[in-house]
């Protein structure tokens, strides 16, 4: 089975770090293929941002349905573009945010999320009740560490959201820390044994998710709002999209 994750941002490092996450989550037999756009921002942290990354985000989704993969991850917390890449492509699309709340909601009775800046906060809360979990999500707490400092050199980052995933179990009362930033993933296992609480980090939460929905032979419901977009033109710098 194929499984694409698309990194929405531009940053090619990220997109080898979040592509290592997804494969070392994915079942032996999955074949995790790790893109990004060729054009967009080189991080999301604004619906700025956001609303510029989709474009080349779908872009690669169509480039995955000419290949024949067989499900996709949208792998940036503000789940970017998802209706869109649902009506695009045959298999299952899942969002990193959508998969790590859910998953986090099986593992206690109340989760608080991590992620880097404070103004992404309301897209979390926003996230929470679209997916029906508000009731679960304790608290959204900023580290208000950029994106592209998460790995920067000498960044500090690992201890100051460690310190923050501390600071929720104790003051929000939450069972359950989820990581709110794709760029977060490779710390969920050093931060949970560290806290001592579950944490959930999206990308391989969404990967599994992906994987046992094609595994289940389950696919987007085709009939209404995610049907194929319906053939248009469309103009100037977005004229490829163009649907025939
Ligand atoms: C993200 C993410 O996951 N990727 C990105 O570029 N921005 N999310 C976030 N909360 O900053």
């Amino acid at each position: 089975m194929r499984i694409m994750v698309v990194n929405p941002n531009t940053t090619a490092t990220m997109t080898d770090k979040i592509g290592a996450c997804a494969q070392a989550a994915a079942s032996p037999g999955t074949m995790v293929l790790a893109v990004s756009p060729d054009m967009g921002p080189v991080s999301i942290e604004s619906h700025y941002d956001e609303a510029l990354a989709v474009p080349g985000l779908l872009e690669q989704i169509a480039r995955g349905e000419s290949d024949g993969v067989d499900g996709y991850v949208v792998a940036c917390f503000g789940d970017p573009g998802l209706d869109a890449a649902r009506e695009l492509a045959a298999g299952p699309v899942v969002g990193i945010a959508e998969a790590a709340m859910r998953t986090a909601a099986y593992l206690g009775r109340g989760f608080s999320v991590v992620t880097t800046l404070g103004r992404t906060c309301g897209r979390a809360w926003d996230l929470a009740e679209r997916y029906g979990v508000s009731r679960f999500c304790r608290n959204v707490r900023a580290c208000e560490i950029p994106v592209l400092e998460l790995d920067a050199p000498g960044s500090d980052a690992r201890e100051v959201i460690t310190e923050e995933c501390r600071r929720a179990v104790a003051q929000d009362g939450s069972d359950v820390i989820v990581l709110g930033c794709a760029g977060m993933a490779d710390l969920c296992a050093d931060i949970s044994a560290r806290i001592g609480v579950p944490v959930v980090d999206g990308v391989a939460a969404a990967t599994r998710t992906a994987e046992s929905l094609v595994a289940l032979g389950l696919r987007t419901g085709k009939r209404g709002e995610f049907a194929a977009p319906r053939p248009k033109s469309y103009v100037g710098l977005l004229g490829g999209f163009t649907i025939t």
